[in-house]
């Protein structure tokens, strides 16, 4: 019954601003000092807090004010005195809905009359920027200029737009030596700030923050971000020794081990650090080989004439 009037009235204020009813038909006594009250109060503010008094133009013996509809999660709470205070403040959130539109009925036995109370929310700063991902994993070639792009990072913030949701990104850990930055700060754009060397590291893990910018209460998250260094070529077999010195007998037979050379390669396993040796000078009388070609093991194919050549 109750809730069945209330349906018919909302229409009713929505259509024309009604806002003496008699429920049971007749002329209502019962009338409200406006027809649409407003106040701003601070999204999530604490039980009992203030929001606005409501009031009939001349008060009834048995007077009762109470919520007709627009009370979500009992948001609100409305005293006898027609003193709106604020009930659930887990249910009074910015993010949700800015404002809040509730219907207060003021009742005298049986009969009501109804009033708006428009409440209008201020944002606080209640939530912190979000990356999209916790981890963002990426490669970089060694070697690229300064300044090269590696990657952007992007965060969101929920809540309204200005200070409470303007993110700087920084990077707070994985870059002591200053190799990266984030360049401008509130792009999120990483980029390189020194020369990146395979051969001294070969991966980095940054932890980089967002953080927003408000004013009482700053808010941050953090992600992960993997670069791994691709290695290029830019570094030559080294031979371990400038010079190596053997001694030979003449005529030692064809197949006649001589001596090993070694060389090491700073580059990463694989074909940037696959070394093969070759004789590219002295072996005009083609007596010795290098076999196989990737051991360095040099070794005689022909019988070695001291006449011919004595060094
Ligand atoms: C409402 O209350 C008045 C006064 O008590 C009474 O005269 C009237 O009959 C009631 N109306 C209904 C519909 O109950
Ligand atoms: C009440 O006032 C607010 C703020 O001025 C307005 O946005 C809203 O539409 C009004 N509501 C009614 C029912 O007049
Ligand atoms: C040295 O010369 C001989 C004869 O020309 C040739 O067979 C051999 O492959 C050469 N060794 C190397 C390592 O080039
Ligand atoms: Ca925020
Ligand atoms: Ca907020
Ligand atoms: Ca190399
Ligand atoms: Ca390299």
């Amino acid at each position: 019954m109750r809730y069945a009037n209330v349906v018919a009235v909302v229409l009713c204020l929505a259509m024309s601003d009604v806002v003496k009813i008699n429920v049971g038909g007749g002329t209502s006594q019962i009338q409200f000092t406006s027809t649409n009250y407003t106040s701003t109060i601070p999204e999530h503010s604490p039980p009992s807090t203030s929001v606005v008094k409501v009031a009939v133009t001349s008060v009834q013996p048995g007077l009762e004010f109470s919520f007709a509809s627009g009370n979500t999660n009992q948001a609100f709470s409305i005293n006898l005195q027609g003193l709106v205070t604020v009930s659930n403040t887990e249910a009074i959130d910015y993010e949700e809905s800015q404002h809040i539109s509730l219907i207060v009925a003021a009742t005298v036995g049986n009969e009501s009359a109804y009033t708006t109370v428009w409440v209008s929310l201020q944002d606080i700063n209640d939530n912190p920027p979000l990356f999209s991902q916790n981890k963002y994993v990426t490669e970089l070639y060694e070697r690229v200029p300064i300044n090269t792009y590696v990657m952007q990072v992007s965060a969101s913030d929920a809540d309204s737009i200005g200070p409470n949701s303007d993110i700087v990104y920084r990077i707070i850990g994985g870059n002591e030596k200053g190799v990266f930055t984030i360049d401008p700060p509130k792009s999120g754009m990483i980029k390189t700030n020194l020369i990146v060397d395979y051969e001294v590291q070969d991966s980095y893990r940054l932890v980089i923050e967002a953080r927003d910018d408000g004013k009482t209460l700053s808010l941050s998250s953090t992600c992960v971000v993997e670069i791994n260094i691709i290695d290029i070529n830019d570094n030559p077999p080294l031979l371990s020794q400038n010079k190596y010195v053997k001694k030979l007998y003449e005529e030692v037979p064809i197949n006649t081990y001589v001596l090993q050379v070694s060389a090491s390669d700073a580059d990463s396993i694989g074909p940037n650090s696959d070394i093969v040796y070759r004789i590219i000078g002295g072996n005009e009388t083609g007596v010795f080989t290098i076999e196989p070609p990737k051991s360095g093991m040099i070794k005689t194919i022909a019988i070695v004439d001291y006449e011919v050549q004595d060094s």
